[in-house]
């Protein structure tokens, strides 16, 4: 079961428009200083925020209350002139968590009207969350004789097809930095992992690393599917064959 809650800043569009047209460089610092806040407050409480188009937020949220949602959100309006809305859905896959989420904002289903917190809370469970961290194996040495604009369109050419991919698993993907991506993900996008990785190897010649991390919350199966990939990187640089994918869990 996973928990998703999905920030959006409220009237966002419109506002953008009252700042004239020298305003990209405002926004940027913005949407940067606003994310730094979310991430800030959502780990504390072992979650973890994914950027979703720089103005839009998900959070894998297991384990947290309503109220939970409101303390963050009193922060978020000490610190910020804008306000955000958060819609909440849990399902057994992150595709549906995402779906019910949307279903909560767009009928008006309200958790609490005052703080714009819209849908359905599952709150404190001990459901696991499985996060998958992929990263492209020897980037650096790609580096070297691709110059840095082609790397990112091979990149995001990458995002592409890992999104597509794993949304028919109904889970969730996300570009994290660099040559790093993560997966909410079900049982069946795990199942999945080395044909994906075989697909991508066979269509476009890079070789992907996954790292898995089972959990009950989303901070602490990020640590651990990260953990995972190091394990891989150091079987790899002990001389021994190193396996694609690699699994914990707590
Ligand atoms: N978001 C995120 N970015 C990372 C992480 N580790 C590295 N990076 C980024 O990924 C880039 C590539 O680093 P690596 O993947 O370590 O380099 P590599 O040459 O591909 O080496 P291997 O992955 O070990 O084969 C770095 O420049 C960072 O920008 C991480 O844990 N999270
Ligand atoms: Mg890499």
């Amino acid at each position: 079961m996973i928990q998703l809650s999905i920030l959006k800043i409220s009237g966002y569009g419109p506002w953008t428009l009252t700042l004239g047209s020298d305003r990209e460089h405002a926004l940027q610092m913005l949407q940067a200083s606003l994310y730094q806040e979310i991430q800030k407050l959502f780990s504390e409480k072992n979650c973890l925020v994914f950027l979703n188009r720089a103005d839009e937020f998900f959070v894998v949220s297991n384990g947290l209350t309503l109220e939970d949602h409101i303390e963050i959100q009193k922060n978020l309006e000490n610190s910020f002139d804008m306000r955000l809305s958060i819609s909440i859905g849990y399902a057994d896959s992150p595709f549906d968590a995402n779906l019910k989420a949307y279903e909560g904002k767009k009928n008006e289903i309200f958790l609490n009207k005052e703080f714009s917190i819209f849908g359905f809370i599952n709150g404190h469970s001990d459901h696991k969350v499985s996060i998958m961290h992929f990263d492209v194996e020897n980037l650096t040495s790609r580096r070297k004789i691709i110059s840095p604009y082609e790397t990112t369109s091979i990149i995001f050419n990458l995002y592409a097809k890992m999104s597509k991919f794993f949304l028919q698993k109904n889970s969730l993907t996300f570009f994290m930095g660099g040559d790093n991506f993560m997966v909410v993900a079900n049982d069946e996008a795990k199942q999945s992992v080395k044909n994906f990785i075989e697909l991508i190897k066979n269509e476009d010649n890079i070789t992907l690393n996954c790292g898995i991390g089972n959990a009950k919350n989303a901070r602490d199966a990020v640590k651990l599917a990260t953990k995972s990939l190091d394990t891989i990187r150091e079987i790899r640089d002990s001389g021994k064959e190193k396996p694609t994918v690699y699994e914990l869990s707590c």
